[in-house]
């Protein structure tokens, strides 16, 4: 049986008349033998040799495929030959052009002082921030009981961040939430917290509404261990026809004890907040002592959580809610406060540092 190439010298009928797939077998084995030709190149002459004899004008292998198989081929098969011909050799024609390539760069590298046998350079690859796996371990647990998520603007108006959360102008709760205006749109602002969602959301859905919002936030707190101008936040929102303070309290310590671990225990102080009626601060038993106090918890037993309460019904009057129908409760997390007392972590500033050192002991 003659070999791949020398059939390349036999007509149509004198290969045996081959059906489609029969070319499909030739051509196969023709690329099988030049990418295993185009392998033993080791020099520019040695690549013109094989680009000559393979799709050279004159007596190469791809002219003479073309005049023995298409030119011979019955009218019925032309087409076929012709374009398995076409994708065959515009193969080799992409082997040639990366072989050249590849020469040139070793042409490069023999002429200068380059080691092509050294290792490459491997790229590390990051890990997510502590406070992204936070936020994925926050939704995890808030959808598990049908919170779905929604994020809003980091630039955003005073209606929105104080006006329609019962804050209005002159109010004393708008001293700790002191933030920055926007000089160059002015009555623009950066959202001191995740609540104007609260809003936004209220006013373009109908109650049931089941919410986290998930975001940057800004103050005018000068950085310590546990302040920063930018902090992240998670806002929770549920209004229905008839949710109790029954119902916050029972999802507050579904959430603890998901995030804390089974044996958290929670409990409420009184608090106020202009857009919740009434409002509280949530505790949640110490996960470091279990409660019996150490460095931690400060010797009380206790971690102070978050800010939360049943929504005012002040505020449904500003979305067009019925405050005699519908209830509900909010919550607005710290996230970079939770991530540090679930990690350990003693200094807040060490999430926005970028050291590397701090980083990756949370793969
Ligand atoms: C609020 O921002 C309210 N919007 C929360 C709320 C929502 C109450 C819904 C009721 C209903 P507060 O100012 O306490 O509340 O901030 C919430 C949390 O953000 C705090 O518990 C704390 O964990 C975190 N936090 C506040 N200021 C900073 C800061 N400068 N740096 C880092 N974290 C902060």
């Amino acid at each position: 049986m003659a070999n791949i190439l020398e059939k390349t010298n036999l007509t149509f009928e004198k290969l045996g008349a081959p059906s489609e797939a029969g070319f499909q077998a030739l051509f196969d084995e023709l690329l099988g033998v030049a990418s295993g030709e185009l392998e033993g190149v080791g020099s520019t002459e040695e690549l013109e040799t094989f680009r000559v004899r393979w799709v050279g004008r004159n007596n190469s292998v791809k002219s003479r495929v073309n005049e023995n198989w298409l030119r011979q081929a019955p009218p019925e098969m032309k087409r076929w030959v012709g374009s398995g011909i076409k994708v065959y050799f515009a193969h080799i024609e992409e082997m040639l052009a990366s072989a050249k390539e590849a020469l040139e760069i070793i042409g490069l590298a023999n002429g200068s002082d380059i080691d092509l046998s050294l290792p490459g350079v491997t790229r590390p690859i990051g890990t997510r921030h502590l406070i992204s796996q936070t936020y994925e371990e926050l939704y995890r647990i808030f959808n598990s009981i049908g919170f779905s998520i929604v994020e809003g603007a980091e630039i955003e108006t005073p209606y929105y961040n104080f006006e329609a959360l019962n804050i209005p102008e002159h109010h004393p709760a708008r001293d700790n939430m002191d933030t920055f205006y926007l000089a160059n749109a002015p009555g623009y602002l950066l959202r001191t917290h995740t609540s104007p969602m609260q809003v936004r959301t209220m006013e373009k859905q109908k109650p049931p509404v089941r919410i986290v919002v998930p975001g940057k936030v800004y103050r005018r707190d000068n950085p310590d261990a546990t302040h920063s101008f930018m902090f992240h936040q998670l806002e929770g929102l549920a209004v229905d026809t008839d949710i109790t303070f029954c119902d916050f309290k029972g999802t507050i310590e579904y959430f603890a004890q998901q995030f804390f671990g089974p044996q958290t225990r929670v409990r409420l102080r009184p608090s106020y907040f202009p857009f919740t009626e009434p409002s509280a601060e949530f505790d949640a038993s110490c996960h470091v002592c279990g409660g019996s106090g150490c460095r931690t918890c400060k010797y009380s037993g206790w971690i102070e959580l978050f800010g939360a309460g049943m929504v005012d019904p002040a505020v449904y009057g500003f979305v067009d809610y019925d405050p005699k129908r519908v209830s509900g409760f909010a919550f607005g997390l710290g996230v970079d406060r939770l991530a540090m007392l679930k990690y350990g972590i003693d200094d807040l500033q060490q999430f926005f540092r970028n050291d590397t050192r701090f980083l990756r002991q949370f793969p």
